[in-house]
């Protein structure tokens, strides 16, 4: 019997329209506090903290906004998410922790943040999918699906066929799609077999968060009541 306590039905639908954001996602002279609090406004369903990359904070500056995006998100009842980073997930008592190949391997992620937590892993193919979920994943982040400038080393777009591929081979993990996620392209990803979307940028830079949100999570909900 698993101990986690995130059941498979809940984390689906908190990964519905699954919003990621640092600081220096933003536009310039944007504050990331307003830019969170309009995008669960327009219906964010869950948050990750990724503050890395060219721009990062860093030091108490990175550990301050985490508390504040945090408090943002238990005011608003998401769950709240810390990228690649086991301590300061600990620190601000996040929901869960995701973690990249490259980084801390997730079958130690685990051990480390114990069942109560979600903790979520990139993959790329298969391969790295059933490794993921052999060491302890709740859901996995299939991408980049479509070609991001927001990701410095990112990987070659693989296209929709490899989250159609994982539901033919039977794994029903719970799934979010990334990597150059639009309003224009979210229902494919739906429909190819994904339980939600999560994007950067189509948010973070919008001129109009809450629309931008809005706008993806109507998307998300009319490719599920169409399917
Ligand atoms: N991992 C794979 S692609 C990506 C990450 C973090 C970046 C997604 O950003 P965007 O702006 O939604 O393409
Ligand atoms: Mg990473």
């Amino acid at each position: 019997m698993s101990t986690r306590a995130w059941q498979d039905d809940a984390i689906r639908e908190a990964l519905r329209l699954y919003f990621i954001m640092g600081s220096n996602n933003c536009l310039p002279g944007v504050d990331p506090v307003q830019v969170l609090s309009e995008a669960i406004r327009g219906g964010v369903s869950l948050f990750q903290f990724r503050e890395k990359g060219s721009g990062a904070l860093v030091g108490d500056a990175r550990v301050e906004l985490a508390w504040r995006l945090r408090e943002l998100c238990r005011e608003h009842r998401i769950p709240f998410i810390v990228n690649d980073d086991v301590e300061l997930a600990l620190e601000v008592d996040a929901d869960g922790v995701h973690v990249g190949q490259e980084d801390e391997a997730a079958s130690t992620v685990r051990r480390l943040i114990g069942d109560a937590k979600l903790l979520g892993v990139s993959a790329y193919d298969e391969r790295e999918a059933e490794t993921a979920i052999r060491c302890g994943a709740d859901y996995l982040g299939i991408g980049p699906l479509f070609s991001t400038r927001t990701k410095e080393d990112a990987k070659d777009a693989s296209g929709l066929d490899v989250l159609t591929q994982m539901r033919e081979l039977g794994m029903r993990i719970p799934i979010v799609g990334i990597g150059g996620i639009t309003d224009g392209n979210a229902a494919e990803v739906i429909r190819a077999g994904a339980d939600g979307i999560s994007l950067i940028s189509a948010i973070s830079l919008a001129q109009d968060p809450f629309a931008a949100s809005n706008r993806l999570r109507q998307v998300v909900d009319a490719a599920f009541a169409g399917m």
